[in-house]
């Protein structure tokens, strides 16, 4: 085979190999999903589901593959046909010539150079580097010159990708076939581990930075590992058109176009699959986003292809992120129906008396706010803990009250302290119009202060996080010197110091445990094991250990008696349920369920079941001081509910905070004791869980409870209609938000 012929077949080969790896992947992909996800997969018939969604793999791996195996074509039909004119030319011009090349191509590298510069030499790969090179002390591995590195690295990676392209399309003698059986070996294990590692680190967040070029890589590389395995057999331009290769791509392709067709027309027919599908699949579900991507018809960012929520895709003003309009006869945010004119609420949340102006002398009222970050509540052996973590803190909940379902509006530290001290859901947490629980209490005369054991000038002061820093804005700042973060002993001490020198004036004191946040280690004194429940559980013992000394300090000063202790925290924490670890999740429980032990001098006492949220912290302190509760306020006294012997049967919702680095949904939870639906409107999945049985919310009910699962759709729709009718949505969004 000579010239054009040979790069076709070349060329031909390239596309089918592609397609067979594709095969491979979507497969590894369809059984590890199968796998993980056993517990939450409803009968055959979902995991059927699944696994032909899975095969979208297919088609993305097939389109990288080519484009990289064609390049490599390209690379070695120039090399042959630069050798072939070296070799007819004379001797004495071949330095010429050599010289020209060289020449030619250092003007091809200099423009393709200056073509990336701005995005790639100035742009996010070099961001990328240099934040590495940061972290790394000290490791110049740009130097001053990162256009020169770019430049010789460009070089050198062309000369080796056309040896490499030389030798794969020569003709492999028995050396070379045992070669290249080991090589594709070696890449395809490779392979694997990038998988492994995209469908396992960080699933629910930096897609752009993190999982969508590590895709596009290993997508490249099981590509190049069939096409060097089919050159253990052979030529692989002979091998690409042999029998066994025609039916593998077949196959391939019958399978990403059969994923395709499913995810187009009926992806709707399981929420179960769907939810699953959307949340964690690895591969497939990114390829699937294209697609939504280019079917969005109105440039909204919303898709109604593919299961997608756009209700209207002609009109950019119908989304989910729209805020309702009422009475317009249309579905303005995909959820919920229109709003009828009649429903939205008569008068403003802001009119009424406002926030209290008088300064008296209150009565020695005192509040010691006890937040241990990302303690999730069943950590606790008074949440039910088996490990008995928590003696200090069970003792004391003992004689106050708990609240068995207390949920964090948000799922990250800002998120969930913004909206417990604005009592507020949704976009109201940035609406300075209400004021925060720290200015009616300053107003009042208290001193309002926050020790926290991170240092107060870098606590929460990325650029993403400058919204929501609006919260400590009337707080007094403890920690504004020494070391960055205190430990729990430290933390409890300069507690201890503080109280014991605030007399005179009745105070609001923020205590903020920091052991049970990231980098967590182990405690000997609590060494429970190596697994992340278990180091988690030491640190939330060593934290046990030293709020019981705060306690016990508390009790022995006698000033328990005019001290209304609250100890909570502000999101929970995940172990890789849900594909996730750390917070900043999914409202899933692990991660909105926090303790909430409330105890007011002379108040009451007991357990409740029924859902409250961080929502009710502010009013519970604001009645404790004999406060007027600013009307905009959402939560309820919960001392005052527990008095009266039963609490009120309530709505709670959570949602994803809005700062998220790169996160891929953007999902509403509601509780109605004892059901919780959750809607993603990236997505437009849903899942309904029975979370009084179901803990660890694996069995989503929406298919085989479609009753139940449509009162409650109604109950968060309704909610979300009357808040984006009210606010207009003018709340901040997600990319106003990231740095
Ligand atoms: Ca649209
Ligand atoms: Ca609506
Ligand atoms: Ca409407
Ligand atoms: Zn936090």
């Amino acid at each position: 085979m000579t010239g054009a012929a040979l790069v076709r077949a070349r060329l031909y080969a390239a596309v089918r190999f592609s397609a067979v790896a594709g095969l491979v992947l979507a497969l590894a992909e369809a059984l590890d999903r199968l796998k993980v996800l056993r517990p939450s997969i409803d009968g055959a018939a979902d995991a059927a589901r699944l696994a032909v969604l899975c095969g979208a793999s297919v088609l993305l791996v097939t389109l990288v593959g080519t484009m990289l195996l064609a390049f490599l074509v390209g690379i070695e039909t120039l090399r042959t046909a630069v050798r072939k004119r070296y070799s007819r030319l004379a001797p004495r011009w071949r330095g010429i010539a050599t010289l020209a090349t060289a020449a030619l191509a250092g003007a091809a590298v200099a423009r393709v150079q200056s073509l990336a510069a701005p995005w790639v030499i100035e742009g996010p790969v070099v961001r990328v580097i240099r934040r590495v090179d940061n972290k790394i002390r000290d490791l110049g591995l740009l130097g001053d010159h990162p256009k020169i590195v770019f430049t010789v690295l460009l070089i050198l990676t062309v000369l080796a990708l056309a040896l490499f392209a030389a030798w794969l399309f020569s003709a492999p003698g028995r050396r070379g076939k045992l070669a290249s059986a080991s090589a594709s070996a070696v890449l395809m294990l490779v392979v694997l581990a990038a998988y492994a590692a995209d469908s396992r680190i960080e699933f629910t967040r930096y897609e752009a930075m993190f999982h969508v070029p590590l895709g596009i890589i290993y997508s490249a590389g099981a590509a190049l590992a069939v096409t060097v395995a089919a050159r253990a057999f052979g030529e692989v331009e002979r091998i690409g058109r042999c029998g066994v290769v025609t039916v593998l791509t077949i196959l391939a392709m019958s399978y990403g176009l059969a994923s395709i067709s499913y995810g187009a027309v009926a992806m709707d027919s399981s929420q179960n699959a769907k939810a699953l599908f959307w949340g964690r699949s690895v591969l497939a579900r990114r390829v699937l986003l294209a697609a939504k991507v280019l079917t969005d018809g109105d440039g909204d960012g919303f898709s109604d292809a593919f299961g997608g929520a756009d209700a209207d895709d002609t009109d950019p003003k119908v989304n989910p992120l729209a805020p309702e309009v009422p009475g317009n006869g249309r579905d303005d945010n995909c959820i919920g129906g229109d709003l009828a004119a009649s429903s939205v609420p008569v008068g403003s949340l802001f009119g009424g008396e406002g926030p209290p102006t008088e300064q008296r002398p209150a009565s020695y009222r005192n509040v010691v706010f006890i937040v241990v970050d990302a303690l999730r509540a069943d950590r606790l052996s008074c949440y039910g803990n088996t490990r008995i973590t928590s003696p200090n803190i069970d003792a004391f909940a003992a004689g106050s009250l708990l609240f068995e379902n207390a949920y964090a509006q948000g799922t990250n530290t800002g998120h969930s302290l913004t909206s417990a001290f604005r009592s507020s859901y949704g976009d109201d947490i940035f609406d300075d119009r209400i004021p925060s629980l720290a200015e009616v209490l300053s107003t009042r005369g208290y001193r309002v202060a926050c020790l926290n054991a991170v240092r107060m000038d870098i606590w929460l002061n990325a650029n993403r996080w400058q919204r929501y820093r609006a919260l400590i804005d009337d707080v007094e700042a403890l920690h504004t010197e020494g070391e960055r973060v205190w430990n729990a002993e430290q933390l409890t001490d300069q507690a201890i110091a503080t109280l014991d020198q605030s007399s005179g004036q009745p105070h609001f004191l923020w205590i903020h445990y920091f052991d049970t946040h990231q980098p967590r280690r182990v405690h000997p004194e609590f060494d429970y094991g190596r697994g992340a429940a278990a180091v988690f559980d030491s640190n939330v013992s060593y934290v046990d250990r030293a709020v019981g000394r705060l306690l016990d300090y508390l009790r022995a000063t006698g000033r328990l008696a005019d001290t209304a202790v609250i100890i909570t925290a502000d999101h929970g924490e995940a172990f890789g349920e849900h594909g996730a670890t750390d917070h900043s999740n999914k409202p899933y429980l692990n991660n909105t369920l926090v303790p909430l032990i409330v105890r007011v001098p002379g108040g009451p006492t007991g357990r409740f079941v029924e859902p409250c949220g961080l929502v009710d912290v502010a009013p519970t302190v604001l009645a404790w001081t004999d406060t007027p509760v600013p009307p905009a306020y959402r939560g309820i006294d919960l001392a005052a509910a527990a008095r009266l012997g039963s609490m009120p049967r309530r709505c709670i919702v959570s949602e994803t905070p809005r700062n998220l680095i790169e996160s891929s949904f953007y999902t509403w939870a509601m509780v109605r004791w004892p059901y919780k639906i959750m809607w993603d409107l990236r997505s437009n999945a849903w899942e309904l869980y029975d979370i009084e049985t179901d803990r660890d919310e694996v069995h989503n009910l929406t298919d085989r409870r479609p009753e139940l699962a449509d009162e409650m759709r109604q109950a968060l729709g309704a909610w979300l209609d009357r808040e984006t009718a009210r606010t207009g949505g003018r709340g901040p969004t997600d990319s106003e938000l990231s740095d």
